[in-house]
């Protein structure tokens, strides 16, 4: 069976490659999808599970196949929850994650020590069949902290400033493995594999 990857993100999807490699199952990109390369889906909801549901309908009916979207991003406590669901557009559109990051690291209180700069990776995961019914949503997380001293190369957008409480490691600094353990996607994506092997068995 082949299942649309609906995301844009490079991250996102090579993670989503380990996470979802089941046998039986060919994970498609939106390109190969024959989709446009500027396929955009309008995120206008206000929570992680709204903005999954509006991907994964939207690149369901577009492709006519079913559809696994993520919606994700990263919660400062200190921040009242942001960037939260606009982790992506809050320092503006088309910025690079280096500058989201320096944004986000002068936004933050500064008599806050480290260890108190709590925060949270949040991920809704959605499935959509082909009609762009969503039958099932899961959601992960990822508890940590923020740090003003970036550490570590892998991984992709707020990763370096994330420290893992699990591992005391910044997201950054974890293998593709370890953070697949760890991570918000892995969690979400974790908890709705059963349901998408027993769609899979469902098709054949
Ligand atoms: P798609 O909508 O096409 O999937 P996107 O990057 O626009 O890609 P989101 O709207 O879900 O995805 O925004 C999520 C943003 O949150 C993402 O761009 C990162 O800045 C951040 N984020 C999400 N997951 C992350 C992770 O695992 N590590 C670091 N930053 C992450």
């Amino acid at each position: 069976m082949k299942l649309l990857v609906a995301t844009n993100n490079r991250g996102k999807l090579a993670e989503m490659r380990t996470l979802l490699n089941l046998p039986g199952l060919e994970l498609v990109t939106p390109l190969e999808a024959g989709l446009p390369a500027d396929f955009d889906v309008e995120e206008t909801g206000t929570t992680f599970e709204e903005n999954a549901i509006l991907k994964a309908v939207q690149y369901a009916q577009a492709t006519h196949l079913p559809a696994l979207a993520d919606d994700s991003g990263l919660e400062v406590e200190a921040l009242d929850g942001q960037p939260g669901v606009y982790s992506k557009r809050f320092a503006g559109e088309d910025k690079t994650d280096q500058y989201r990051i320096d944004f986000l690291l002068a936004k933050l209180p500064a008599d806050l020590p480290e260890g108190a700069l709590t925060a949270r990776f949040v991920a809704a995961v959605a499935f959509a069949n082909p009609a762009g019914e969503v039958l099932k949503i899961e959601k992960g997380f990822c508890e940590g902290h923020i740090t003003r001293h970036q550490r570590g190369t892998n991984g992709f957008g707020y990763d370096p400033i994330f420290v893992v409480n699990a591992v005391n490691r910044t997201m950054a600094e974890l293998s593709a493995a370890e953070k697949d353990l760890y991570s918000h996607r892995g969690d979400g994506v974790t908890r709705i594999r059963p349901f998408i092997e027993q769609y899979l068995k469902s098709q054949i």
